[in-house]
C-alpha cells in the first residue's frame, strides 16, 4: 500500500526528526522449518523447537491491528507511513544451491532494508527462508525510484546459503548456554566466512559512521563488503560477549541522540571498542531491566526487545507500552515517551525499531566521531 505525494528518501541515523517510514505486516507470517542458521537462534527450551507453518490466524490478526495503532500513531504525527506487500509465504524458497520448506513474513522491514542517506540498500540476508523477503518490499521501492531522482535502490549481492556458510556443530540443538557463551565471545559464531552475509538490522547509523555488529547473522566478509561499498563512511565491527544468540543489534546497543546510546547490561561492549566512544564524549548508560521475564510465546527475540525503541526526534521517543521502567529511564532522561503496544507482535520478528524501515529522516550526514585514530578505523 503506497500513499501518493512525492518521495524523498534520505536518512543518516537514528534520532533526526522521522518523516516517512515502512511498516511491517504479520500477515501470513509462517515459523519456517529448521535450518542451520535460524535453528542456531532458537533455544534449547523453547516451544518453537519442532515447529513449523503458518502461525495461529488470531495472532496474525491481533499482530496486524497492533501495526495498524503503530502506524495511525505515527500517521497522526505527521510521519507518512508505508506497507510492504506480503507474498505467499507459505512457498518455499529454491535455488540452485538450497531449498527451504517456506518463507517467513515481512513484519521486521529493518532486517531487510538499510537506508544510508540517499540510498536503500537490500541486505544479503543470512536465513535461507528469508532470501525472497527484499521482494515485499520492491513495489515501494520501485515507486520510490520513480519519484525520487536522487533515490539509489542498491541490493547486496544474493549469497549462495549452502552448507559451507554455517558452522555444523551449532546443529547440535543440545549447546548448553555455558558453550554458546563460550563460543559468542570468542566470535565463533554460527555463520562462516564463506561469503559476504549481513542483515541489515545489524548495523546503526550514526551519520559518517556505521556500526556494525559481527554475530550470527552478519559475518566479517559482510561487514568488509559494507566498507567497500560504503566508501565514504567509517565502518566499525562491534560485538556483544555475553549474548548467546547474537542478532540484530537493535535489542543491545541503542543511540538515542548525539552523545548518548543505551546498553545492554547483559551484553557489554568490549573495553578496547568503548574507546572509539568514549573518545568522542559518547556515553553508554545502561539500559533499564525489561518488565517482563519471558518472551511473548512463539517468539524469537528476547526480552531485550524491551530497549527497540523508535526515535521520532531528540525529543520524543516510541516505547513499548508495557516496557514501564525503558520508558521511566526515557522519560527521566529528558524524552516525550510514546506508548506502543505491540508486545503481542513480537513473534512476528521484533519491537518497534524492527517492525521500521527509515525512508527520510531530516538533517545531514555529520562526523559524531571526529577523534578517530588510524589503529581505531577497523
Ligand atoms: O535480543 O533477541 C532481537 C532483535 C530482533 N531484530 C534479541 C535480539
Amino acid at each position: 500500500m503506497m500513499e501518493k505525494s512525492q518521495v524523498r528518501v534520505c536518512s543518516w541515523n537514528e534520532w533526526d526528526p522521522l518523516k516517512h517510514v515502512i511498516l511491517g505486516y504479520a500477515t501470513d507470517c509462517h515459523i519456517p522449518p529448521v535450518e542451520p542458521a535460524l535453528d542456531a537462534k532458537i533455544p534449547n527450551d523453547c516451544e518453537m523447537r519442532g515447529r513449523c507453518g503458518r502461525r495461529p490466524q488470531d495472532s496474525i490478526e491481533r499482530g496486524n491491528a497492533l501495526l495498524e495503532d503503530f502506524a495511525n500513531i505515527l500517521r497522526k504525527r505527521g510521519i507518512r507511513v508505508d506497507r510492504p506487500q506480503p507474498l505467499d509465504f507459505s512457498r518455499p524458497v529454491s535455488t540452485p544451491d538450497f531449498y527451504a520448506g517456506t518463507m517467513f513474513g515481512c513484519m521486521p522491514a529493518r532486517d531487510v532494508l538499510l537506508t544510508v542517506g540517499e540510498e536503500i540498500l537490500e541486505a544479503t540476508m543470512s536465513y535461507r527462508c528469508r532470501w525472497f523477503e527484499y521482494l515485499c518490499y520492491r513495489p515501494l521501492l520501485q515507486s520510490y525510484w520513480e519519484q525520487d531522482p536522487d533515490f539509489r535502490h542498491e541490493a547486496a549481492p544474493k549469497p549462495r546459503l549452502t552448507d559451507r556458510d554455517y558452522r555444523p556443530d551449532y546443529l547440535n540443538s543440545g549447546i548448553s548456554l555455558q558453550q554458546r557463551l563460550d563460543w559468542t565471545a570468542r566470535k565463533h559464531f554460527v555463520t562462516t566466512e564463506e561469503e559476504p552475509l549481513f542483515d541489515a538490522a545489524d548495523v546503526l547509523r550514526f551519520g559518517k559512521d556505521l556500526i556494525v555488529q559481527h554475530g550470527f547473522t552478519t559475518n566479517l566478509k559482510g561487514i568488509e563488503w559494507l566498507r567497500r561499498h560504503f566508501r565514504d563512511h567509517r565502518v566499525h565491527a562491534v560485538n556483544f560477549p555475553g549474548d548467546p544468540y547474537p542478532i540484530h543489534i537493535d535489542a543491545t546497543f541503542m543511540p538515542l541522540r548525539p552523545g548518548l546510546i543505551i546498553s545492554n547490561p547483559q551484553r557489554k561492549l568490549p573495553e578496547e571498542q568503548r574507546e572509539l566512544f568514549q573518545r568522542n564524549d559518547w556515553q553508554i548508560i545502561d539500559a533499564a531491566q525489561p518488565a517482563h521475564n519471558e518472551p511473548p510465546p512463539l517468539c524469537y527475540s528476547s526480552v531485550w526487545l524491551s530497549m527497540n525503541v523508535l526515535i521520532l526526534d531528540q525529543k520524543t521517543v516510541c516505547v513499548e507500552k508495557s516496557e514501564v521502567y525503558q520508558a521511566t529511564q526515557l522519560d527521566k532522561l529528558g524524552f516525550e515517551v510514546i506508548e506502543v503496544d505491540l508486545r503481542d507482535a513480537y513473534a512476528f520478528g521484533g519491537g518497534l525499531h524492527c517492525a521500521t524501515a527509515d525512508v527520510l529522516r531530516e538533517g545531514t550526514c555529520e562526523d559524531y566521531f571526529p577523534c578517530l585514530s588510524s589503529e581505531l578505523e577497523s
